[in-house]
Parts: structure tokens; sequence; C-alpha cells
């Protein structure tokens, strides 16, 4: 009993710190008191009432973020702008254990490209799986520009699954895009350069550099890619950029921007003017049109070449079984944006201060009357820019992307230099509002507003400096994305958010209530394989295997231990650990790190994860749990010792620092027997009311019976020692019989106050 309000103590005692922290206009009474006090205007007042969350409340939308150079993805939630998770990807996350568990470092060994181990990524963009054109809430892909790389996240557990490696590009861009069932994933190269691997001189550019266009074959089943069903189209050294799925009518084609097809290679260092002088010469550029589902059908045809292993359908092909054109489109373009219903693709280039709307109709009719106005120096068809426009709307200089809102024909357009968001109508071809943002605005993002069903809502602005909007935090910035209101005619700035975590360049934003990822997994489960583990163990049945100097350690943990507890190795040992997380309960999370060895795992309940290493120094290598995971959390340790080459006793008995005697096992079982008292009335109060009705509470109602469970089978151990007169070992189980009481009480607590709470009625 006095045990238990210890730790009541404790939980009144963190309260009271927390108060004494707040400031003082908390202490203010009334709104106006407080407005008065914090400075705040009706409209901060009405701006902090559309985006606060209350305490326990969720958000309605959730977005995936790019992390920039971070190599991560940034999940936070929208209005609220609370991050809730960093998702590790190309780059190492200690907290995960990404990186630093086999499972994840496999899944990173995967995006080496030519051998070579990279451990750095620059995201760019993120894009969700749909289903016939709506967001499913099934699967996240993004892009690494630099290496260039995919990634696959499952978002029934937010972590990375797949990594594949471009065959033929040295840099990518536009990408991933999605076809309406993502049957296809696409990603376009930036930088041109020979598709085959090794050195092909500048002056070969025009004839051996190339782009290309990737088409990903995805299986929906499986969650992963399948590079044996995947190809590419080649295209001209155009420094291919954002792309875009058609949908609706225009399913079937594909879009993407270039850049510098005027060609031009800089050299400022030998006098020659730069690549960005000789890259903006002409007045436009062009976007690629292909026909993808027919570029299917060609590669299953057989009528790809192999390169570096991977099927390119060739220019020649392409061009001959009519399959890719050439669009003008205004230069330096960079967002390619297809609308909801696929009738229309807007372009905006960033030295033109228009957005171009073209016609799908008007460019199909073009291609069916072979109504081209000439070719380029590779043969491929080009239509007329007039022909194929709907209209041109001038939005502002700099314009760079577009995004659909709900609303029929309205979208937003970011304007780099102005530092502006345009809303536009792109039926009638015209400007609607305007807003300031701070400061340079890269890409934009409505809810949803890549799928065929905009939400509409909110628009985040994807900032590139926030240079004075935050306090300051050293000549390196935060990034700064802001919130708008675009619910009504006018856009309405709600909040700017710091980004702590490389520069994002894109975000997409699905509705929560589509997102069910679980809450534990299949009991041994390999989350990167998505496979039971071939080291889950079972508890019970922990060991450790050698066979010559190859040590497997079979472990398991739970509150608040792991076993084994000793773990025993001789110098040189390539020693691995596996341990299972034998918790059912939600967000029972251990972790477990050895000093001295870069192992550190994040243990999920259900999960399997292992670390390996060699113990290449003899010497005593303390390990313990890495979360706060309970009030015996700091006790959840162990120790590896490394026994020197030729050490024969054994390293792992230990000592006993304390004696215990009857009376000791006396007081224990007193203290026992009273906190049972206290376990029963709360039992008690849970079942008198209808906690059934309570998904939450039966978990935690089963996550204590468990927890009593095991209190009740030390209980046995300990009383049998007492029998045998062994008060040592009786007040030891004794104690551990107490530690599964305290879980189950605080569990039991947990729930009872949810049930009061949450007005659960009694029943008799
Ligand atoms: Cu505009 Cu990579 Cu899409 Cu940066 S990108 S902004
Ligand atoms: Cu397990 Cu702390």
């Amino acid at each position: 009993m006095k045990s238990l309000s210890k730790w009541s103590m404790l939980a009144l005692g963190a309260l009271s710190i927390g108060l004494a922290t707040t400031s003082t206009a908390m202490s203010a009474n009334s709104l106006e008191d407080v407005m008065k006090a914090r400075g705040l205007t009706q409209k901060d007042v009405l701006a902090a009432a559309k985006t606060y969350v209350p305490t326990g409340g969720r958000d309605e939308f959730i977005t995936f973020s790019s992390g920039g150079q971070s190599g991560q993805v940034i999940v936070y939630g929208v209005p609220s702008m609370r991050i809730l998770k960093y998702i590790a990807v190309f780059t190492a996350e200690p907290w995960q254990g990404y990186g630093f568990d086999d499972e994840s470092k496999a899944v990173m060994a995967q995006g080496n490209v030519n051998g070579k181990e990279i451990t750095f990524g620059d995201t760019h963009h993120p894009a969700l799986s749909e289903t016939n054109g709506v967001y499913d809430g099934q699967y996240l892909f993004i892009n690494d520009k630099n290496n260039p790389r995919l990634a696959v996240i499952d978002l029934s557990d937010f972590e990375t699954k797949q990594i594949v490696v471009n065959p033929v590009l040295k840099s990518e861009h536009g990408g991933p895009f999605v076809t309406p069932n993502t049957d296809y994933v696409l990603q376009a190269a930036q930088y041109a350069a020979p598709l085959e691997n090794g050195f092909v001189p500048l002056d070969q550019f025009n004839e051996k550099y190339r782009g290309a266009i990737t088409y990903w074959k995805f299986d929906r089943k499986e969650g992963r890619i399948v590079p044996a069903e995947s190809f590419s189209v080649e295209v001209p050294p155009y420094s291919q950029d954002l792309s875009d799925f058609g949908k609706g009518p225009s399913d079937g084609w594909s879009f993407t921007n270039s850049f510098c097809s005027e060609r031009y290679v800089g050299g400022i260092e030998s006098g020659r003017p730069p690549f960005e002088a000789g890259c903006s010469q002409k007045d436009t550029d062009f976007f690629h049109m292909i026909n993808w589902k027919k570029a299917v059908e060609l590669f299953h045809a057989g009528k790809a070449k192999k390169i570096n292993g991977h099927a390119v359908i060739s220019m020649d092909t392409a061009v001959k079984e009519g399959i890719l054109f050439l669009v003008p489109e205004p230069k330096s373009p960079h967002g390619m944006d297809v609308s909801p219903d696929g009738k229309f693709m807007i372009v905006a280039g960033k030295l033109d201060s228009h957005t171009y709307v073209y016609s799908f109709e008007k460019m199909m009719g073009l291609i069916k009357n072979k109504d081209f106005a000439g070719k380029d120096a590779y043969g491929i068809p080009i239509l007329d820019l007039k022909k194929s426009l709907h209209t041109q709307v001038q939005v502002g200089l700099g314009p760079l992307h577009t995004q659909y809102d709900s609303k029929p024909c309205t979208v937003y357009t970011s304007i780099y230099v102005d530092s502006q968001v345009t809303k536009w109508d792109y039926c009638e071809g015209k400007v609607l509002d305007k807003i300031s943002i701070h400061y340079n605005i890269g890409h934009l993002m409505a809810m949803e507003g890549d799928s065929q069903t905009p939400q509409g809502k909110y628009l985040v602005s994807l900032n590139k400096l926030a240079i004075d909007r935050f306090n300051p935090v050293g000549p390196l910035h935060p990034q700064n994305h802001q919130l708008i209101d675009i619910s009504g005619d006018k856009m309405e700035l709600l909040y700017d958010m710091a980004i702590p975590l490389g520069e994002p360049h894109y975000a997409v934003a699905i509705s929560a209530d589509k997102l069910k990822p679980k809450i534990r997994y299949k009991s041994g489960w390999d989350s990167r394989t998505d496979k039971r583990s071939e080291y889950r163990t079972r508890p019970g049945k922990e060991r450790i295997e050698r066979d010559g100097n190859r040590v497997h350690v079979y472990a398991t943990a739970i509150r608040s231990h792991f076993t084994p507890e000793i773990i025993e190795v001789e110098e040189g040992d390539v020693v691995s650990v596996h341990i299972t997380n034998l918790e059912r309960a939600e967000d029972q999370t251990h972790g477990f790190a050895i000093s001295g060895t870069n192992v550190n795992l994040s243990l999920e309940p259900g999960k399997t994860a292992s670390g390996t290493f060699t113990a290449d120094k003899a010497g005593v290598f303390p390990y313990y749990c890495t979360e706060f995971c309970s009030a015996l959390h700091l006790e959840m340790q162990g120790y590896l010792m490394v026994k020197p080459k030729g050490y024969k006793a054994t390293a792992a008995k230990g000592a006993e620092g304390t004696i215990y005697a009857q009376g000791d096992y006396d007081k224990q079982f007193a203290t026992n027997l009273a906190t049972q008292d206290v376990i029963n009335s709360v039992v008690g109060f849970i079942t008198t009311h209808n906690y059934q009705d309570f998904p939450a509470v039966v978990a935690l109602v089963e996550d204590a019976t468990e927890q009593l469970n095991f209190a009740a089978d030390t209980r046995k151990k300990a009383e049998d020692f007492a029998a045998k007169k062994d008060w040592q070992n009786a007040t030891l189980w004794a104690g551990q019989w107490w530690q599964y009481q305290v879980k189950a009480a605080d569990i039991g607590l947990r729930a009872k106050t949810y049930l009061e709470q949450n007005g659960a009625k009694k029943v008799k």
C-alpha cells in the first residue's frame, strides 16, 4: 500500500514541476488577459484556434514530407503541424535502430551503388500509393536525387522495406510518381550522362549522353518493386525534371519536363560561359509525352535492349513505334501537374511569369493527325505550342509548382521570386488571389492534392529560407513550412513551422482516417522482410549457440529484463544478439545497446531484431534497455563478458552483494499481500464497469492480466525456495513477484483513469 502511494507521489511531483515552468500568461484566467499578456490580435487567436489540437486530440491529415539531405521522411499532422515521426530511409536513424540492426542494414545495403556503401541520400519527392486514382494509405515512395535511388515505405508500420538503385541513371529528380493503380512508379533522369557505366568525354555529349525515364513495376501484393519487370525509355540529353502520370482520359501517358534542351555544356574554368547562361538561352524547353502503356507492350514484346542488365527502349524504337513526343514549354520549367480529371497538364517555367495549361485532347488530336511542328535533333516529333495550349496565365515571377483544390478549376502555384502563392482558375485562365509567404517558396502542397480527389482545406508552403522567422540557432537556419487556410475565397496564413532536418522539397498529405498502422507485430517478426524471423525466440527457449568462433545469442526482452542477462564470449568471437520483444501491449517498446559495439536495437512489441559485432577486445561491456519502458527500466541491464583468449573459468558467475534472511522474506511477502489488495480493488472497479465497451481498456486489461500471471509464477518460485529455507532466493523471487504486481497495478490504474475520464457506466 505504502509502496504504491510512492508512485502517486512521483506523479504529483512531476506535475508540479511542469506547472512551475509555464509562462506567466498562463496564470491569467480569461482569453482577453492572455491576448493582452502575449500581445495577440484577434487574427492570431483565430489562427491559433484553427490549428490547435487539444490534448489527446488528433489531426485531420497526415503529411509525409521529404527530409532533404537527411535522407529521411518527416511525418507531421495538419492542422497542428506537430511532428510525429522521422522515417529513416537512406540514412541511419538510431532511435529506430535503422542502420544499427542487421535487418535494416540489409535494406540499406540494397542501396549500395556499384558495390559502394552509400550512407547519404537527398530525398525530394514522396508519393503515396493510389487505387483508382485515390490515395489508399498503403505505401509511400521517395527518391534520392543524388545516387539515384528509390525507396518503398510500408505504411502498415511506417518502415522502409526496399531500396532500388536505378541501373542506367547517374542522377535522378523527376520521381517518384505513381500510375492510378500504382502498378508502375516513374523516375526521370536529371543530369544527362552515358547510360552505360564508364567514361565518355564531354565532346560526345550530343551522341553518347542521354536521359531516361524509368518505369518501375510495383507488385501490390508483395509491396515490393520488381526490377526484372521494370524498364526505361531512352530520351535526349535534355536534363529531364518533374513528371506526372496521366489519369482519366490521359491514363496511359506520362509527362516529363526538361530544362537545358540547348544541350549546353559549361566550363567556366576554361573561360566558357557557365551552365546557367547556356541552359537558359532558348525561349522554350520541351516536355516529353510518353505512351507508357504501349511502352510496356514493347518491353514485353522484347523490343528493349539491355544496358547494365536493365531493359531500355531506345529513342529510335520509341519514335518508330509512336510512343514519344515533345511539346514546347516555358523555359527552365519545374512543375508538371496533371489535373484531377486528367484533361489538363499545368507547367510553369521559372524564367517565365506565366503558367501554361495544356489540353490533352488537343495534343492527342495533333498526334492523331500527325500535325507536327517539326522534329528535334534525334528525330522526335515536336507538337506546336500554340495548338497544344488551353490557356496561359500570368501568375507572377518564378512560378514553380501547382496544386489542385477540391473546388473545380482552382489551383495554387508557388511563385519563387515573388515569394507568393497565386490562386488561379485554369479553366477560365484568371488569377483569383495572392498571398505573401516568408520566404522563397519551393513546392506547395494541398491536402490529397496529387490524387483524383483533392480535399482542399489546407495548403502548406514549403519555404526555402526562414531568415528571421524563428529564434536564431546559428548560421544554418531551419526550413519553414507555412500552413495556409484555403477553405474560403481568400487565403489565410495560419502557422509557421520550423523544420529542423534537411531541406524538404515536396510533401504529400492524406486523410488521417485512411491510415491504419499496426500497433504490434506478430510475435518474432522481422519487420524489414515482413516474415517471421529465423531468429525469433520464445520465452524459456533463450540460449547461446556457438559454432567455432561464431556465436548466436537467442534472447528475449520483457518488462523489465533481458534473458540472458549475462553473455559470455571469447575474444575474437563474431557475435550476433537476436532479441525478441515478448510484449503484446501497445507502446511497450524496449531498446538494446551494448557499450562499445555500435549495436543499438529498437524492439517494438513482437519484433525480433539482431545486432552483429566482433568481440575483438577482452573486457566487460554493460548492455541496457534504451527506452524508458517501466519503473524498473534502469535495472533492465546485463553484461557482455568478453574473456581473454585461453581464460578457463567461467566469467559469468554472479556475486551477491547483500545476504537476505527470513525476516527480509517475511517483510516482502507482507508488502506483496498488501499490494494485492490494492490491485484487487482496481480490478473490482474495472470489472464492475462496462470496460468491454472500450477497446483501449480491454487491451490494458489483457496486459495487466499477463503481468498478474507472471506474478503468480514468481510467487510460486518464492514460496518453493521459502519451503526449502533458501531465504536468499526466496526473498529475491518475492521481490520479482512484487515487480510484476507494480506493473499490473500501474496498468490497472491507467485503465481505471481512462474509464473515469470517458464516462464508463457502472454495471452490476
Ligand atoms: Cu522543386 Cu526537387 Cu521538386 Cu526542390 S524540387 S523545390
Ligand atoms: Cu525496456 Cu527500458
